[in-house]
């Protein structure tokens, strides 16, 4: 089974958007393997944002992103990481369609209000700057035969 990091951005605690979002991946299926709040640090936007360092948004981001609390989680389940992203949107909520979380909960690409990463190798890396291997958990859930076929 695959993992995907998704986090909730400051603009999505604040907006009170944390039941509602990490409901819809309950209610689609994935198991959520590690959960958490924490404020994110100047070293660690650069770490999770390295591939935009330098770039003219980088600094609104950083700030953005350092600006209050977010909630990390590490979802499991098939195919995981394409889906958490189709599930989010477009990167520029104008684009997003209705019905992702971008769509339907967002105005500006600067308040996002999620992220999810963009491919495997992606997940592993973010996974381990919020996470370690002990904080996740390997469970069983009941659901899974009516979930997997
Ligand atoms: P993603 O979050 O959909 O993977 P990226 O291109 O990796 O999108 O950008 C990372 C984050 O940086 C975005 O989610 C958004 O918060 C912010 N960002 C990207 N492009 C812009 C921009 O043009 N203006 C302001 N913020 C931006
Ligand atoms: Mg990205």
């Amino acid at each position: 089974m695959e993992r995907t990091y998704v986090m909730i951005k400051p603009d999505g605690v604040q907006r009170n958007l944390v039941g509602e979002i990490i409901s819809r991946f309950e209610k689609k299926g994935f198991k959520i393997v590690g959960l958490k709040m924490l404020q994110i640090d100047r070293a660690i936007a650069e770490k999770h944002y390295a591939e935009h360092i330098g770039k003219p948004f980088f600094e609104g981001l950083a700030s953005y992103i350092t600006s209050g609390p977010v909630v990390a989680m590490v979802l499991e389940g098939k195919d995981v990481v394409a889906a958490a992203r189709a599930m989010n949107g477009a990167t520029n909520p104008a684009n997003a369609g209705p019905g992702t979380v971008r769509g339907d909960m967002a105005i500006e690409v600067g308040r996002n209000v999620i992220h999810g990463s963009d491919s495997v190798d992606s997940a592993k890396r973010e996974i381990f700057i919020y996470f370690t291997e002990e904080e996740l958990c390997e469970y069983k859930k009941v659901l899974e035969n009516w979930i997997y076929e």
